[in-house]
């Protein structure tokens, strides 16, 4: 018998051996075949994992039952405007990228307390830069705007180490030992209690450019800022015009409107930033495809698949 054919475009082409060993290792009953094989008969692909499509090919497969996204933010396949809407697209949602994630936004706090930037760049010189650093975990609340997968983790583990930990959704949250702020209208609120605001977000067209001016000045002077969710929600500028006020004290950007960030941007030199490649949350492949064929599997019995994109909710 014929097994479907999962369309894969993610990492590109040198990355096939890597996913194909991955879902042969999962038990995954489908045939991995390449984004741009010419050999593969449209008619005959039934889902696709990709990051970044180029707009068009998707509506192109006409029997796509499935489109499964690398990432856990879809916005780079929800931007195409051909898109097929009634294939449900699911997102990468596995514990392993929540814990990825939380452990990124741990190191970052705790970054942020030790003032990691200023012993880095002392070590670079070489200079003995002693100085003393006053807050406690326990002394410091964490922001988290978004406590969605992403979110509710890295507020479990900021809560284990110490940290007070407050969050801001569309909706209330019951989470322990986190206090839940909702909607705009509480924002401010949220905002003025938060010395670490970290960013977990997905993209969509209200959250576009939330981390720009008029929000930073809202933030307590002094604050810290982390933004894992998307590049689109900063304007960089104003990060940087804020670090130079002193209204922020310093920030941690893993994710750019430019992604890679241009070598000249002036980001790269600021005794403040602390600047990652879009690396917060990375599972490696072989998890990614354990997960996909476990969805696969899912969806062959005739069940309802988790985590898939609301195009009503934008996220
Ligand atoms: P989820 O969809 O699980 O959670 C999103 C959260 O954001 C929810 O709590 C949601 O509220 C909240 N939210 C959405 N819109 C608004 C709004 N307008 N106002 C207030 N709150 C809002 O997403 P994940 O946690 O899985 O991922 C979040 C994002 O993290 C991804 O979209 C992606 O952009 C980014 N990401 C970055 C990575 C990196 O390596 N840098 C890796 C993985 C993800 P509610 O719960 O009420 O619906
Ligand atoms: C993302 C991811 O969504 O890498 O950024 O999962």
């Amino acid at each position: 018998m014929t097994k479907p054919i999962l369309l894969v475009k993610s990492g590109g082409e040198s990355a096939m051996p890597d996913w194909q060993r991955g879902f042969a290792e999962a038990g995954a009953q489908v045939e991995v075949r390449w984004w741009d094989d010419a050999g593969v008969d449209p008619a005959a692909v039934r889902y696709a994992l990709v990051w970044d499509p180029e707009p068009g090919r998707l509506a192109k497969l006409p029997n796509l039952q499935v489109i499964f996204g690398s990432g856990a933010g879809v916005d780079f396949i929800t931007r195409d405007p051909d898109l097929p809407k009634h294939v449900p697209l699911v997102r990468m949602a596995t514990p392993g990228a929540a814990q990825r994630m939380g452990e990124y936004v741990t190191w970052a706090a705790l970054s942020l307390l030790q003032d990691a930037r200023r012993m880095t760049l002392a070590q670079a010189v070489p200079r003995w830069d002693y100085f003393e650093r006053e807050p406690t975990a326990p002394e410091t609340t964490v922001g988290i705007m978004g406590l969605g997968h992403m979110g509710a983790t890295a507020a479990r583990m900021l809560n284990g180490i110490g940290f007070r930990v407050i969050g801001w959704s569309r909706t209330r949250k019951e989470l322990p030992g986190v206090q839940s702020f909702a909607g705009a209208v509480e924002q401010d609120a949220f905002l003025a209690r938060a010395d670490i605001l970290v960013c977990l977000l997905p993209a969509t067209p209200e959250t576009r450019g939330i981390l720009s001016a008029p929000l930073l000045g809202r933030m307590k002077q002094g604050a810290a800022l982390v933004n894992v969710g998307r590049g689109q929600h900063q304007r960089i500028e104003d990060i940087i015009a804020a670090l130079a006020s002193g209204w922020l004290s310093a920030a941690v950007l893993d994710v750019f409107e430019q992604e890679p960030l241009p070598a000249d941007h002036p980001a790269w030199q600021h005794p403040r930033l602390t600047i990652t490649p879009h690396v917060a949350s990375l599972p490696p492949r072989s998890e990614r495809a354990a997960h996909v064929a476990q969805m696969i599997a899912l969806h062959e019995r005739g069940e309802t698949l988790p985590n898939t994109y609301d195009h009503e909710r934008g996220y």
